[in-house]
């Protein structure tokens, strides 16, 4: 008996600095109750789902940074979602930016978490590779200041969620193979993944016109070589005269795209997909247990750069 998961897409369209949060969780709520319409159990939303994307700023001001985050999950602007998804018996991803305290001390992740069928937080992801910079870098068009607003998360975590292994990713994470893999390895059939990708990357302008291919390509990689289902949700379009990609896509364990949003506005997308399906690959071309040699890839937990440079220097 296949394993079936009906799960949906909830991309975004852009999200303006002055829309208010209640404005934008009414267009989350809107895309939830379309995808319950065709049947979905699961609706995956975009990164920094709730606000437009503030790290594209160098703000100083802390009191204006902090009306960014999230203090609490759900909030009382959150709520509504979280009831809905109750009242509707469906499960959703979502991201958005965390304030948390740990210790005493205040911290602030790039966070997503996975709330089941009941309304409940079952998972809890916090991002690991965060892109940009840390400092005001006046030469880019825009900023992108992930690297001073957020902390890195502690790693790559599954859930036993909706029938299956359940394990969760944000935006650049998508691009490391080592992010799939160490899922891969707690058996992960379906990683949910939300993004912002502008479509212009200030310091390699030259992959401007490569942004959607190497969506696909990191994605689908990661999906066949693990033997998992991927899917991607993009908050896409003209945000604040920034361009950001679409391409969300459901991606089978074969590689194969089986369904992708073919706009850059909010849109709502299915598949039908059997969790049964990866066991194909997990039991053949990547059979961990059978095929893996550890033994020879040291290098990647050990080091963190390359060891040579181009002319073949050691580093
Ligand atoms: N939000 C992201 O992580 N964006 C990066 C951009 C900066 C390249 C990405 O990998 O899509």
């Amino acid at each position: 008996m296949p394993r079936y998961l009906n799960i949906a897409m909830g991309q975004l369209g852009p999200i303006q600095r002055t829309d208010s949060r209640s404005q934008v969780v009414a267009r989350l709520c809107d895309l939830m109750r379309q995808a319950h319409a065709l049947g979905a159990q699961l609706i995956v939303f975009p990164e920094l789902a709730l606000t437009t994307f503030f790290p594209r700023w160098y703000i100083a001001d802390e009191a204006e940074l902090k009306q960014y985050y999230e203090r609490e999950m759900p909030s009382a602007a959150t709520l509504p979602l979280f009831n809905l998804a109750r009242e509707l018996g469906m499960g959703f991803y979502l991201g958005y930016a965390e304030l948390a305290h740990e210790g005493g001390a205040e911290l602030r992740y790039n966070t997503s978490i996975l709330v089941d069928r009941a309304g409940a937080i079952v998972g809890k992801y916090r991002k690991v590779h965060l892109p940009g910079h840390r400092e005001h870098e006046p030469w880019r068009r825009f900023q992108h200041l992930e690297k001073r607003y957020f902390t890195p998360g502690p790693g790559f975590g599954v859930t036993q969620a909706f029938g299956g292994i359940v394990g969760m990713a944000l935006c650049n994470d998508r691009r490391w193979a080592e992010t799939y893999r160490v899922m891969g390895l707690q058996g992960a059939e379906l990683v949910l993944i939300g993004y912002n990708t502008p479509v212009h990357n200030a310091p390699a302008p030259q992959h401007d016109d490569l942004s959607l291919f190497h969506n696909a390509l990191s994605m689908q990689a990661g999906a066949y070589q693990n033997g998992c289902w991927v899917v991607g949700v993009a908050k896409a379009g003209l945000e604040e005269g920034v361009d950001s990609i679409g391409g969300s896509c459901i991606i089978a364990p074969s590689g194969e795209v089986v369904a992708r949003c073919h706009t850059k506005d909010d849109e709502m997308a299915i598949a039908r997909i059997d969790l049964d399906f990866c066991a194909v690959y997990k039991r053949t071309t990547f059979n961990f247990d059978l095929h893996r040699q550890p033994h020879a890839y040291g290098l990647i937990v050990e080091r963190k750069g390359e060891t040579l440079s181009a002319d073949g220097t050691p580093l």
